[in-house]
This record gives structure tokens, C-alpha cells and sequence, in this order.
């Protein structure tokens, strides 16, 4: 296939700057969307949703039909692998995950990856099924979450601020926590395996709590982990971009990506562009990074902080993205005027 004819996502996801970057928003499909919640409690729960292919494929088709996004993300959640490793996970309306905690050796023995592949077979049917039911240019992502965020639910039993329990944990018991991350990485592995068998065509690893660590503790919980997934995906699928989205990690950044070989990065909303042209190599491709409240906000403000974001990234291979997930205030027709702003000017 010439380039001109790929799809613009695996364009610009390959080094190439076009001139109107691909779109799309991270948490594209959920609760901002009336036609989401109206499925959502058609579910018996959250989990129910993730694991039914007829409404996960619904809800993942959502966005595309109002929006026409670039890219559609598979419908899923990062915990999905702690429950496929046997941990017990709740999603409390309302309130989040919970989750049993793990925090010891025996704990952590019990969780076993030998079921992943089996566990995960309604998820793969639905990837298959969007595969088949998405327009042409549309091009579908599927994904996971990094070793070292999915472990800090597993251990802290929910999301926290400061993810203090697991960090801990990696400081008082490193060598039980890595048998924890190890057990990660296999399972993380053989899931994104799996999407790529059912038609996935590119991955993204969420990072959502890269922060916060020491040169050597970055290493080893998030480089470490994230260059063992990469290196064995790129042996079993050649060719599949893999987008990794470091959040919050500031500096550490460039060395994220030097070190673990992602074919792009996704920038939080803290991230300057022209900081990231200079530090990255115009090979990398940048994913991001409007600020989701700025597109709560809409208007003028969103306006000139797009144009603005637009400008910083021109000439350079760019996938127009959020710098993190979208709210569930956001005002859907925002995000049409945000589309119309990007492709339109
Ligand atoms: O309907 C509901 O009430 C559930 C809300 C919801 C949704 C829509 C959750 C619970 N997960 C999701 C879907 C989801 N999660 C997707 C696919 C949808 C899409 O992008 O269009 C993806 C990619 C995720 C990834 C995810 N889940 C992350 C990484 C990205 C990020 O936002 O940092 C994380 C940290 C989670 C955990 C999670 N799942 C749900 C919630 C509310 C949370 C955050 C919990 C917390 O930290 O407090």
C-alpha cells in the first residue's frame, strides 16, 4: 500500500508530519456521552460492560459515529488483568474501583497469568467485531495499563493520590513486588497479544502514575517493565506502533522513550511542545496534549490554546490528543467544535 493511502493514525505513527494531525481524545467513549449512559445501565455493572462484545462494541462504535475520531480505542479497563489474575475487582458506582488488596508474598503467589488468554476471550471477540464494523479510515487501538500503575491498584485496592502503598511496598519488599510486576508483565503480554491476534493495529501502555520516582526506582518499576512488553511484542507482531503514555513524568521523559522503544509518546497536559521537539527525535511521534478542563471550558480559551497547540506541533509527525482522559462534565458539542478546530483551519 503507498503511504498516501494508509491510514492517517499509522502515518503519523510512523514519523510522517501531515499536514491535518489524526485525532483522536483519550476516554473518548464514556460517561459524557447520553447514548454511553444509556447502554452503561443497561449493564448488569462496569465489568459487565467490559466483557459483553455486544455493548463494548457498541459503546466503542459511540464516538466514532458522532465524531468521525481517526482512531477508535477498544472499550476496556487497565483492571480487567488484575481480575484475569484471579484479584477480586468491583467497580462501585459512584466511587471507583475496589479492589482485594494484595500486600504480601502469599497473597501475590495466588495471582496466576495461565488464565489471561482464556479469561480474556469475550474481550478479543470484541476487538474482532470492531475490526469488521469500523469505516475504513478508522484505525483501532487496543491497550493495556503498564506493570507498575495496574500494580499500584492491585496493592493499594483503589485509586489514591499518592499511591503510597505500593510504593512502599517496592522499597520494604522489592523482590516480592517484582514477583508482582514480573506476573504483570506476562499477562500484559499475552493480552496484548491477544488484541493484536483479533485485529488490533496499534497499542497504547497507560502510565497514569509514572510520577513521583528516583532515577533508579524509574527504572526498574517503569522502564524495566515497559521495554520487557515492548521487546516481546514487536518479536511476536512486527510492525505494530506501540504509543507509551509516561504521565507526569516530566524529565524523565526522553529517557521513557529512548530506553523502552515506544514509536510514540503521549504528553500530559504539563508537557511543552517545543521542550518536546528539542529533547525527541523527529522520529517519535507526540501524542497530546490539550488539557481536558480546557476542553470542559470550550469557547475562545479552547479556541487559541488549540491553535496554539496546533502551531507548536506543526512540521512534526503529531497525533491531536488530550493530555489525559476526558471528564464526564465535558460538553459533547465541545468536542465537535474541538474536530472542527483541528481539521478545519
Ligand atoms: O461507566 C463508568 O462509571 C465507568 C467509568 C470508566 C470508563 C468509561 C472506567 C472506570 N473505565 C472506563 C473505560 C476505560 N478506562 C478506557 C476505554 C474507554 C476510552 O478510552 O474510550 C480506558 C482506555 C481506560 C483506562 C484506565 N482505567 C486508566 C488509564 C487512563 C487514565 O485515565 O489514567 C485507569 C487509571 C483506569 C482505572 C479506572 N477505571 C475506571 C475508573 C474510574 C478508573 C480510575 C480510578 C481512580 O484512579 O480513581
Amino acid at each position: 500500500m503507498s503511504r498516501s493511502t494508509e491510514k492517517p493514525l499509522l502515518r503519523a505513527l510512523s514519523g510522517e508530519a501531515l499536514p491535518t494531525p489524526p485525532v483522536w481524545l483519550m476516554r473518548q467513549a464514556g460517561r459524557y456521552l447520553p447514548e454511553y449512559r444509556k447502554v452503561r445501565a443497561e449493564a448488569r455493572d462496569f465489568l459487565d460492560l467490559c466483557y459483553s462484545p455486544d455493548l463494548a462494541t457498541e459503546v466503542t462504535l459511540q464516538p466514532i459515529r458522532r465524531y468521525g475520531f481517526d482512531a477508535s480505542i477498544l472499550f476496556a479497563d487497565i483492571l480487567l488483568i488484575p481480575d484475569a489474575l484471579g484479584q477480586q475487582v468491583r467497580f462501585v458506582a459512584g466511587e471507583g474501583p475496589r479492589l482485594e488488596p494484595v500486600r504480601d508474598a502469599a497473597a501475590i503467589g495466588k495471582l496466576s497469568a495461565a488464565r489471561v488468554g482464556e479469561h480474556m476471550q469475550p474481550v478479543y471477540e470484541t476487538v474482532r467485531r470492531l475490526r469488521r464494523e469500523l469505516p475504513g479510515q478508522v484505525t483501532l487501538i487496543g491497550f493495556a495499563g503498564s506493570p507498575w500503575t495496574v500494580a499500584t491498584y492491585m496493592v493499594e485496592g483503589r485509586g489514591s493520590p499518592d499511591q503510597k502503598q505500593a510504593r512502599l511496598m517496592a522499597w520494604t519488599a522489592p523482590d516480592v513486588f517484582g514477583v508482582l510486576i514480573d506476573k504483570l508483565v506476562a499477562a500484559t503480554v499475552e493480552y496484548l497479544s491477544g488484541q493484536v491476534a483479533a485485529g488490533a493495529e496499534v497499542l497504547q501502555l497507560f502510565d497514569s502514575w509514572a510520577q513521583g520516582f528516583s532515577p533508579a526506582m524509574f527504572e526498574r518499576w517503569v522502564i524495566a517493565p515497559t521495554r520487557a512488553i515492548v521487546d516481546e511484542i514487536r518479536a511476536r507482531h512486527p510492525g505494530v506502533p506501540i504509543i507509551g503514555f509516561p504521565r507526569l513524568a516530566g524529565a524523565q521523559i526522553p529517557h521513557y522513550v529512548a530506553a523502552t522503544g515506544v514509536d510514540a509518546v503521549s504528553l500530559d497536559t504539563g508537557v511543552d511542545p517545543a521542550w518536546a521537539r528539542q529533547v525527541m527525535p523527529e522520529s517519535v511521534c507526540l501524542q497530546g496534549n490539550l488539557d481536558p478542563l480546557c476542553l470542559v471550558a470550550g469557547g475562545e480559551a479552547m479556541a487559541a490554546e488549540t491553535r496554539r497547540l496546533l502551531d507548536g506541533m506543526a512540521g512534526r509527525a503529531h497525533v491531536f490528543n488530550l493530555g489525559h482522559g476526558i471528564v464526564p462534565e465535558t460538553p459533547p458539542e465541545h468536542v465537535s467544535a474541538l474536530l472542527e478546530i483541528v481539521r478545519g483551519r
